[in-house]
């Protein structure tokens, strides 16, 4: 069956059927915009040379974030500069493991009485209470009164999935609007869930700063009830969140609005250092009793990226209801991988439990979090040293991993050619990336991408 038939052989309104039109639709809009940027090699199946049954399979595009990685590594390039996933380096440029990571995996390996056996499908009990614990707060009233469930996932995006998955057969609202701009994997994740997305208005390219008013009118005209996605802090890719005081609106405007919130928590200790600033926005939404969702990751935190940690909680209004949504969650979970992988949650839970341990994680987090905002600021000292035109403030004012530089793919595309250095097409640039031997090549490809590429 194709798109085609897809769409028109769903016309009823069963929940399989409308994941399978959804489903349509995305598969004919990704093949159109296949079709237009020629790489399609398509053939009929009957066609095909050789006789493959897959002979009529186009190649697809890379991804544009992870994408950006497997160009970088092709090149041989000795002062090339991977800038493009968000991804932790030392200064001398290494991937990081933290020495509390390292230190709890020690201790579970000489554990002798620890066996491989299969977690619940929910995860790990002791990883899931201390997640919910990590954001919503030790002292949440919503924990304490079990009106959270809390399931641990693959990573941030394996919770954002099995929340929408759990949005699109059981809320009675199937529309979440997400910022302009966000992840780039916010939309497919959505939509291959079940789900219907929209937009709001969230970052204004000329103040490089939030479209406030944009944003609450977008908010203002979403049908009620609608599902809101918010980034708890450091909004990926614009390092641009709002006030305390701009939060407290959004709250109420989304309350009296029924609209329902869905955070992505990738970046918690990230924005500020602080692991409890960084969960404000969240724990102000459970502070009022509401109901809301929360995707958690541990990739970049913790540093534990290709351990897949995350978890997916979700405050209900009583304990009761939070038990009946973990059943279902459970639903969700086991027809998709069975249930999590052990290893990751037991690091996690190792440090979270043992007091010594978790404030040695904190010293490490705030250390990688302060190596970021130094680097902004050389890099924006290198620029004005450099007499490079333009405002570059928005390198020291952006919060988080990322910095949204204002650069355009043209010239992304030049800096890449010219100087190797990789970013994604939009101008982002991971800060995490950088170090002080390498901002001045930085420097002067910024220089030369804007001085010659308009
Ligand atoms: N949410 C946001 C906002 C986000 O930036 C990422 C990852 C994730 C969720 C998922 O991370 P996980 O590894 O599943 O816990 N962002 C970086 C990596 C990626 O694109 O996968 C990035 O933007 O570079």
């Amino acid at each position: 069956m194709n798109a085609d038939q897809l769409l028109n052989n769903s016309s009823s309104s069963s929940s399989t059927d409308r994941r399978l039109r959804i489903l349509a639709k995305h598969l004919q809009s990704t093949s159109s915009s296949a079709m237009e940027s020629n790489t399609v090699v398509s053939a009929s199946p009957t066609s095909a040379a050789g006789g493959s049954v897959f002979a009529h399979i186009v190649q697809a595009p890379e991804d544009p974030i992870l994408g950006v990685t497997v160009a970088y590594n092709k090149d041989p390039s000795p002062v090339k500069l991977n800038l493009g996933v968000g991804a932790y380096r030392t200064e001398e440029g290494k991937p990081l493991v933290l020495n509390v990571v390292r230190q709890a995996e020690q201790l579970l390996v000489n554990d002798s009485s620890r066996v491989k056996e299969y977690l619940p499908i929910v995860g790990l009990a002791d990883f899931n209470k201390l997640s919910a614990k990590l954001i919503l707060g030790p002292d949440s009233p919503a924990v304490q009164d079990n009106r959270v469930t809390t399931v641990q996932c693959l990573s941030g995006t394996g919770s954002l999935r099995v929340g929408a998955e759990f949005l699109a057969r059981h809320y009675h609202e199937r529309t979440i609007y997400i910022p302009v701009p966000t992840w780039g994997n916010h939309p497919k994740v959505f939509t291959l869930a079940g789900l219907s997305v929209k937009s709001y208005r969230y970052y204004d390219p000329t103040t490089r700063g939030l479209n406030f008013q944009g944003l609450l009118e977008d908010l203002q005209s979403a049908p009620s009830g609608a599902i809101v996605l918010l980034h708890a802090c450091a909004h990926n890719p614009t390092g641009v969140d709002p006030t305390p005081q701009q939060w407290e609106q959004i709250r109420q405007l989304m309350r009296s609005k029924a609209l329902l919130p869905f955070f992505d928590s990738a970046y918690q200790g990230f924005a500020s250092g602080s692991l409890d600033a960084d969960a404000q926005s969240v724990r102000m939404f459970v502070a009022d009793g509401g109901e809301c969702l929360v995707a958690q990751s541990y990739a970049k935190n913790m540093g534990l990226y290709g351990e897949r940690v995350g978890a997916l909680s979700i405050v209900c209004r009583a304990a009761d209801v939070a038990g009946r949504v973990e059943s279902q969650l459970k639903l969700v979970i086991r027809p998709m991988y069975s249930n999590p992988p052990i290893h990751g949650a037991s690091i996690v839970a190792t440090i979270l439990k043992d007091r010594n341990m978790f404030h040695e994680w904190t010293l490490e987090l705030k250390a990688m979090a302060d190596r970021i905002i130094s680097m902004r600021q050389q890099l924006f000292d290198a620029l004005r040293a450099r007499g490079t035109p333009g405002d570059w403030s928005h390198i020291i004012k952006q919060i988080g991993m990322f910095t949204f530089t204002g650069l355009n793919s043209e010239q992304v595309a030049f800096m890449r050619k010219e100087y190797h250095i990789y970013m994604t097409s939009d101008g982002r640039i991971s800060m995490a990336g950088l170090s002080s031997r390498t901002v001045p090549h930085l420097t002067d490809a910024i220089h030369a991408a804007v001085t010659k590429v308009a």
